[in-house]
């Protein structure tokens, strides 16, 4: 039985400037904790992107098709701090609005084959949840069964966690209003769509772009195709503009905002 989980993806996009390497978005964190705090939502896990912290790194070092050269060693180290960096100025922002976060690094505790999720330790967090913490995880380097490492995008841990753990919702945080016919920055007259069906996802992929700013995981395209797997199990799924005020706040009790819903 689904239950209320809610997953909750800040995207890349919204927490760093994205083409500015290894620069945050302060002002839209502290206002995303100011609405994470006010929605008072639980159970709640977050997950953030990589933004101009992980992806310029894994892009320069070639992280993503795995380890071909013992000198990206030091890459793939770099890559994984820039993101500890990142998540320790969210968790530390959380903190700070008395938002009970916990950080989870996800390369101490998955492991991947060939890009997809083989191994995930589930216990802790499910014993973070039951206290009322609220794990926050991110888009991380990983160690892989075949390519020795590569990327796991904060994409798939969402759509995994939300069937594994068998979610009401996925809530995603872009900077564009949700997902539009064609990329919105490269066409002016790209309309946006509320509402999507599985088969509308379905015929969309293949259709839409990547992304402008670097993004070793697909972009808007690479996060359709991980949300199919959680739609196909009767997961909702809302991709709202993180950056406009209040649009997580009320995703997040459920009043109506301007996005695109995506329903089996
Ligand atoms: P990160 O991977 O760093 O967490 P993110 O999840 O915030 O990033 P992106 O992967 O950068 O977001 O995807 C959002 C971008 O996708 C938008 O800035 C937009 O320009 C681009 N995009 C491409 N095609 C579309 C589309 N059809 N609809 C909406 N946005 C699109
Ligand atoms: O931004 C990628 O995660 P995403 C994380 O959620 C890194 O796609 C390290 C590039």
């Amino acid at each position: 039985m689904r239950n209320r989980l809610t997953i909750l993806k800040l995207g890349g996009s919204v927490v760093t400037e994205k083409n500015k390497p290894l620069t945050p978005n302060i002002k839209a964190i502290k206002r995303l904790a100011e609405e994470i705090h006010k929605a008072d939502f639980k159970p709640l896990i977050v997950i953030h992107g990589g933004g101009s912290y992980g992806h310029p790194l894994a892009k320069k070092h070639n992280i993503s098709s795995g380890l071909k050269d013992y000198s990206q060693r030091f890459g793939f180290s770099e890559t994984h701090e820039a993101m500890v960096n990142l998540n320790s100025l969210i968790i530390r922002t959380f903190l700070e609005h008395e938002i009970p976060a916990f950080s989870f690094a996800p390369s101490s505790f998955i492991i991947t084959e060939k890009g997809r999720i083989r191994i995930f330790n589930l216990k802790t967090l499910m014993m973070a949840l039951e206290i009322d913490l609220i794990p926050v995880l991110y888009g991380d380097v990983v160690f892989d069964n075949k390519l020795g490492f590569t990327i796991l995008s904060g994409d798939q841990i969402a759509a995994f966690l939300a069937v594994e753990l068998g979610a009401r919702r996925i809530i995603m945080g872009i900077d564009v209003d949700g997902v539009y016919d064609s990329d919105p920055k490269r066409n002016p007259s790209a309309q946006l769509i509320p509402e999507l069906s599985l088969r509308d996802l379905e015929k969309l992929i293949g259709k839409i772009g990547g992304s402008q700013a670097p993004d070793v995981t697909g972009g808007m395209m690479g996060k359709m195709l991980e949300l199919k797997a959680a739609v196909k199990h009767g997961i909702d799924v809302l991709i709202v503009n993180g950056l406009l005020p209040d649009n997580i706040y009320k995703a997040l009790i459920g009043e109506k905002v301007v996005g695109t819903r995506i329903r089996r």
